[in-house]
Order: C-alpha cells, then sequence, then structure tokens
C-alpha cells in the first residue's frame, strides 16, 4: 500500500509517479470510507486528490502557504500532512476538523470555511513576505463557484495589479454545489475547450505566432522568460487583461503533467493562475453523476450511495410552502446565493424558472438585488444559511432595513449546526439582526409555525427574518395559533416558574416543563415567536406573577433573546428575580454533533433541568 508510506509531511515526494497514481486510488477508497461513516464534503475531494498530491510534491507545505478556498476540498491535504489517522475521527467532537485549522497543523496556513476569501489571505500573506523579506511560495486553491463570490473577484482584482508572486490554482469542475451559472462560468467555458495543455504542447506557441503584427513578438518575449514555460502561455483573456499570467488548461488528474505545469509555473514571477479541470465526484459513480447529493453528505452506504437515515427537514417544509404560496401570489420571487437544495428551493426553481434566481455565491449581492425586486414591487423571499448572512449584513442593513422594504429574509442552518464546527453554526443572528431598525425577527418552534410565520410575513410590509434550525427533529407536535405582530403565544400556565423561549428551543422548555410537573412545580411557558418586536407585558406579566425566570435560546448569549429579557428587567425596573440563562458562551463553538455540542456547553436538557432547580429551590 503506497498509503503506509505517508506518515508525515513532504512523504509524497518520496513517491514516484506511478506510485503516486497508485496512492490517488488507494485515497479515494480511504476517503469514501471515511466520510460514509462521519459524514462530510465527498465530491469536491474526491476530484481534487491528484491536485492535491501535484501541488504537495512540487511545493514544501512545512514552508509554503497553500490556502483552500472554502476548505471543504482539504482532506487529501490533511492526510498527506500527517493527519491520516485522524481522519477516521474528523469532524467528530474532539477530532480534528474537517476544515483546514491553522491550530490543527502549521501546514494549514488560514483558516476557511466561507467561500471566496484565498485570494485575499493569499494576497495578506504574500504581501507580509515581501516587506518581512521573506522566502515562500504563496498559493491559492479556489474552485470555479468560489470564483463567483464578490470577495474573489475583488481579490483578484488587486493582486492583478500588483506584481506580487502568487499563484492561484482555479479548480474547475463546472460545478459550484449545483451546476455552476453566470458570467464567470461562461468565460471559464470558453476557456475550458482550448486544447490541454500537456507536457508536449507546443500549441500555445503556435496560436500566439498566428497574431497580427504582435504575434511573433509575443513568442519572442516569452522565448526571453525561462525555457520550457513559453509554450505554456496561451492568452487566456480575463486573466491576463487583469494582470495574470494564464496557465493551463490542464487535466487535472494527470499528475505527471500537473507537476510539469506547476513547477513551471513556480518560477514566474508576478500573480499566475493555472487554470486546472477536474471532475467532481471523480471515481465513485453515484457522486459522479450527481455530484450536488454527494457535495456535502451524511453518513451513507458505500453500495447503494444511499443515506442511512433522512429527516424532514425545515428546509423542505419551506420550499414546499413557497411553491405553494408562489401559486397564489405572482409577486413571489425566490434567491438564492448557490444553496439551491440546502435551502430546499429545487421544486420552486422547477416550477417557476422564470421567478427563481440562483446568483451564484454572492450573498451581499443576493440580498441587494432582493431589495430592488422589492422596491418595485414584487415579493422576495431570500433564504441564506445564517452564517453566510455575515457577508451580506450591510446589504441587510443600508440595502433593506434603511429603505423599509418588503424582503423576506429566511434564515435556514440558525443555532449549531454540528460537525461542520465554527465557521458554520448560526449563533449570532439573533444580535446581530436585532440591533437594526425597522426589522421583524421571528422564530418557528416547529414546521406548522414556520408556515404560518411565512403567511405572515407575506402580509407584513417590511423587512422580515423567519430563523430556523438545520434538520427537523424538534418538530414538537403542538397545536399552534395563528401569527399575530409582536404576539408571544403561552404554551402553559402555572406559578413557579417562568420558562421564556423561542424557536428550536421551544421544544427544551417542552421538555423542562414536563419534568418540573412531575416534580409538582407548574410553570408559565412563553413561546416568544417574535425576538423584534418583542412581547414585553406577557413576559413582564409573567415574571411579576412568579419572580423566577429561565430563558433558553439557541443563540450567542450576547445580543439574543437572553440579553433582550435582561433589558426588560433593567427597563422596568424588575427587581428580586432569581434567573438562569441558557444559550451559547461567548466562545468559538467547536464541532461535533449537535448533542455532544449541547452538552459541552450546558445547553442539555439535564443541565438546564439541574438549574432550573437550583432557582426553584
Ligand atoms: C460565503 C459562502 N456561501 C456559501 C457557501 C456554501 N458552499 C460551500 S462549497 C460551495 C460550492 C463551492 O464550489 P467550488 O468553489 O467550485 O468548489 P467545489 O466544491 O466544486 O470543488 C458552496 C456554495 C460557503 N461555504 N460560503
Amino acid at each position: 500500500m503506497q498509503l503506509d508510506k505517508i506518515n508525515k509531511v513532504n512523504d509524497i515526494k518520496k513517491l514516484s509517479i506511478s506510485e503516486k497514481i497508485e496512492l490517488s486510488s488507494e485515497l479515494r477508497n480511504y476517503i469514501l470510507e471515511i466520510v460514509s461513516k462521519n459524514g462530510g464534503h465527498l465530491a469536491s475531494n474526491l476530484g481534487i486528490i491528484e491536485l492535491t498530491i501535484a501541488l504537495e510534491s512540487v511545493f514544501d507545505v512545512s514552508k509554503d502557504r497553500i490556502i483552500w478556498d472554502v476548505g471543504h476540498q482539504c482532506y487529501v491535504h490533511k492526510i498527506l500532512t500527517g493527519r491520516k489517522n485522524d481522519m477516521k475521527n474528523m469532524r467528530q467532537f474532539d477530532g480534528i476538523s474537517g476544515f483546514p485549522k491553522t491550530s490543527e497543523s502549521e501546514t494549514d496556513s488560514f483558516n476557511t470555511g466561507h467561500s471566496s476569501t484565498s485570494i485575499s489571505a493569499a494576497m495578506g500573506i504574500a504581501t507580509a513576505r515581501d516587506l518581512r523579506h521573506k522566502d515562500y511560495n504563496v498559493i491559492a486553491v479556489i474552485g470555479d463557484g468560489a470564483l463567483t463570490g464578490g470577495m474573489a473577484l475583488e481579490a483578484l482584482n488587486h493582486v492583478g495589479s500588483s506584481k506580487t508572486k502568487i499563484m492561484v490554482i482555479l479548480n474547475d469542475n463546472e460545478m459550484s454545489i449545483s451546476k455552476n451559472i453566470g458570467g464567470m462560468n461562461e468565460l471559464l467555458t470558453k476557456l475550458r475547450v482550448k486544447k490541454n495543455y500537456t507536457k508536449s504542447n507546443k500549441y500555445g506557441k503556435n496560436v500566439i505566432k498566428k497574431i497580427p503584427f504582435l504575434g511573433n513578438k509575443i513568442v519572442d518575449l516569452i522565448s526571453r522568460l525561462k525555457s520550457g514555460i513559453k509554450q505554456i502561455i496561451i492568452p487566456g483573456m480575463f486573466f491576463e487583461d487583469i494582470g495574470f499570467k494564464y496557465l493551463g488548461p490542464v487535466d487535472g488528474h494527470n499528475i505527471s503533467d500537473l507537476e510539469d505545469l506547476i513547477s513551471k509555473a513556480k518560477d514566474l514571477e508576478g500573480p499566475t493562475l493555472i487554470h486546472v479541470l477536474t471532475k467532481k465526484g471523480k471515481g465513485y459513480s453515484y457522486a459522479e453523476m450527481t455530484p450536488e447529493k454527494y457535495h456535502g453528505i451524511s453518513k451513507f452506504n458505500i453500495e447503494t450511495g444511499e443515506p442511512i437515515s433522512y429527516t424532514v427537514d425545515y428546509s423542505a417544509i419551506f420550499g414546499k410552502k413557497l411553491v405553494q404560496m408562489a401559486k397564489k401570489n405572482k409577486k413571489i420571487v425566490a434567491v438564492t446565493a448557490a444553496m439551491k437544495d440546502g435551502t430546499g428551493m429545487t421544486a420552486f426553481s422547477v416550477k417557476y424558472p422564470e421567478r427563481f434566481f440562483d446568483v451564484g455565491i454572492a450573498e451581499q449581492h443576493a440580498l441587494t438585488f432582493s431589495a430592488g425586486m422589492a422596491k418595485e414591487k414584487l415579493i422576495p423571499f431570500i433564504s441564506l444559511y445564517s452564517s453566510f448572512y455575515q457577508r451580506g449584513y450591510d446589504q441587510v442593513i443600508h440595502d433593506i432595513c434603511l429603505q423599509n422594504l418588503h424582503v423576506i429574509m429566511c434564515v435556514d442552518r440558525a443555532g449549531v449546526v454540528g460537525n461542520d464546527g465554527a465557521t458554520h453554526h448560526g449563533l449570532l443572528d439573533l444580535s446581530f439582526f436585532r440591533i437594526i431598525p425597522n426589522i421583524t425577527i421571528m422564530a418557528p418552534c416547529n414546521f406548522k409555525e414556520l408556515e404560518l410565520m411565512m403567511d405572515f410575513s407575506l402580509e407584513h410590509n417590511g423587512p422580515i427574518v423567519i430563523r430556523y434550525p438545520r434538520g427537523g427533529e424538534h418538530n414538537i407536535l403542538y397545536p399552534i395559533k395563528n401569527i399575530r405582530y409582536g404576539k408571544a403565544e403561552i404554551l402553559a400556565k402555572g406559578n413557579d416558574l417562568t420558562i421564556i423561549t423561542i424557536g428550536n428551543s421551544v421544544y427544551k422548555g417542552i421538555e423542562l416543563l414536563k419534568k418540573l410537573s412531575s416534580d409538582d412545580y407548574s410553570c408559565d411557558l412563553i413561546n416568544c415567536r417574535f425576538l423584534k418586536p418583542l412581547d414585553h407585558k406577557t413576559i413582564l406579566k409573567s415574571i411579576q406573577k412568579t419572580k423566577k425566570i429561565i430563558v433558553i435560546e439557541d443563540n450567542t448569549i450576547v445580543g439574543g433573546l437572553c440579553t433582550c429579557i435582561k433589558e426588560l428587567l433593567v427597563e422596568y425596573n424588575v427587581n428580586d428575580i432569581k434567573s438562569e440563562f441558557i444559550a451559547y458562551p461567548d466562545e468559538i463553538i467547536t464541532h461535533g454533533s449537535v448533542s455532544d455540542l449541547e452538552k459541552k456547553y450546558g445547553q442539555d436538557l439535564y443541565t438546564i433541568y439541574k438549574k432550573s432547580k437550583r432557582i426553584l429551590k
């Protein structure tokens, strides 16, 4: 087994090309086995095996800096840099992360998780290198999907105009999570059909010679460049125009060609871009056929390709309801930023293609684009994951809320998301949305309430947030009443304790209520429904009665529901209250299963029960 020879950084350099080819197929099996057990990002990693091998053969990762954009494709890199055995616990609580982490290995040059940051980070690292007179290579590996993100384009603009020595590796598999879209993709399509680079390729030179007047001069110029590189530089249009030397396209599954091209490009000065063509899901037929299904996947059966378990989730309920609403109301439009499947919008895209917009990984644009449509009386439902709203925060404030526009912002994957970890948890949104003027914030406690909130949001003329979690495990069966603006719902009445909660934490309130009832306590249980405006009247009335409160939310302790209640107590001068506040601490929350994380951070039912008993004593 070649994999046995890979134990530490740079071991890959000791293998011959034929051994590396053998290693590629062993890596495919190994990654398949691990992801089928732990879940994770399969298709992207299967597609980038040869490219990673080539990169880490040419560069010295103990000193050169490779930045993996998004970072979901870093599994091969982890295996090649001494973490082969740790992969078995990847994404598990106390195991290694599924994304690059500088704290995990020095060969992880920069933390990633959100898309399109690699070229900016590379430019920063290379600038520091030059100002500090150091000597190492800086490489950004970015997918064609991530290249649609505004930040990547901003960075290309900066890097291209600089003389900074940076290598951008464009891993082009024609896919974002779904099929890649947009003008940048059209540009890449033109470049893809150029003759592939091969070691013996004289194609470039011949093409250049044919350019009237200048052709021979360019060839002369190129000939003065280092020997061996001259035949591989061909005009790459856009990239050349903005200041990069464009090389490729090269077959991303041919290790020998890749190594040859990368090592030649390594000697070039200034910014270079190597266009690498890969196949997402390579080597696992199910993933090759439907790469979007195997982009990020939970545990699955390798033989059948089918997931081990499946739960109906909030995203699916959202998507289904949106289709029903759009049938009745022609003003409804749907917007996603490259997350059609994840946000449950696939059915809408099929049924109403003219009213559906996938704008690519472009959250900022997606939000202001929605604002524009709302300004002219369409009703946009935009769905982004909670942590990706962070990208579009100014657009929410400046373009949507300041103009008080009727944009319905659906916040998927709110709360802890589990194994993807710190970069993907949606623990900040209640806090950062709450401080924006004009905004209304709601969170449903079950599927039915989500549907009612969507109906409500259609009638409410202003910016509105509906926040819901990943999955749907806690879809409590509770008779839910219609929504009234700013009104909480009292789910149970009692005298000993006020339980205040919202959204996906309501089920914890219900479980707590049951436990305390069997201890002979009676409680008020308040489902806030609205974080903003908060139903002060209902909450205060209850607190004044019981004098004891426990607040439960799945957000950071800073700035969300807990903070709202603390502010309320101060504002209304409520004293002599016993209280417990259950929320995630003001820390970076790690990865692991949701239940492991709940235990670690004191969000599990047992801890909540113990804390409530403390104030009831
Ligand atoms: C800001 C942001 N938006 C959305 C995502 C979700 N996301 C993760 S990977 C991905 C597609 C990336 O496509 P590409 O860069 O081509 O890489 P590939 O997986 O195809 O190799 C998306 C949309 C993200 N990580 N960050």
